[in-house]
């Protein structure tokens, strides 16, 4: 197989595994951590920001395939299915320091890399989801919270608890498994 095609399947694995992890848990509570965010941020540290941003839109677009939408208007669900998971790809930026950093064995600073891109990609997923928050999910909001600390709040954690997630899994992985990230 050519390594286009091996990386292009790769791809869509990770994709898949991603939405196979965003059932958990099976009903909409918008605080909760995302897990296929786990996969997603491997994979682009590993194959780096085109290969990411492809699995990040694929995963997106996945919740169309399986009906995991929640629809409030084209506008909301372009950014919050389409922007916000392809964005979370981003995370490649890092991939060529971090690489970098595991061929000298410099663990520490490895650690540090793999945890920006992270925060890069998380950071950026529930800045889209906070805007389409305050924008189109304020009306959820308890009476007399403003629609911006509402979905400041709900996003916020959500995009913190989503974060340490990745972070443990980076924690575990870098120093154990560091050919997964060096794979060619
Ligand atoms: C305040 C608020 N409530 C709900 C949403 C919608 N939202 C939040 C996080 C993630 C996703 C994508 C599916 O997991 C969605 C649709 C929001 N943005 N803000």
């Amino acid at each position: 197989m050519s390594k286009n095609l091996v990386i292009l399947v790769e791809t869509a694995l990770f994709a898949a595994l991603a939405m196979a992890l965003s059932f958990i848990p099976d009903f909409a509570s918008w605080f909760t951590p995302s897990f296929g965010a786990i996969p997603l941020v491997l994979f682009s540290l590993r194959r780096g920001t085109k290969y990411g941003l492809l699995a990040g839109l694929l995963w997106g677009l996945l919740h169309f395939v399986l009906a995991k939408v929640y629809y409030l208007s084209l506008s909301q669900v372009f950014i919050e299915y389409v922007l916000a998971f392809a964005s979370m790809g981003l995370a490649g930026v890092i991939s060529p320091y971090l690489k970098k950093a595991l061929k000298k064995d410099e663990i520490g600073r490895s650690l540090a890399y793999a945890s920006l891109g992270a925060a890069f990609a998380v950071g950026l997923r529930y800045f889209w989801h906070y805007v389409a928050g305050f924008i189109f999910w304020g009306s959820y909001a308890p009476k007399g919270m403003s629609p911006f600390w509402y979905s400041f709040t709900v996003n916020g954690s959500a995009g913190i608890l989503t974060f340490f997630a990745v972070l443990l899994v980076l924690l575990v992985l870098i120093p154990k498994q560091k050919q997964f990230f060096l794979a060619d």
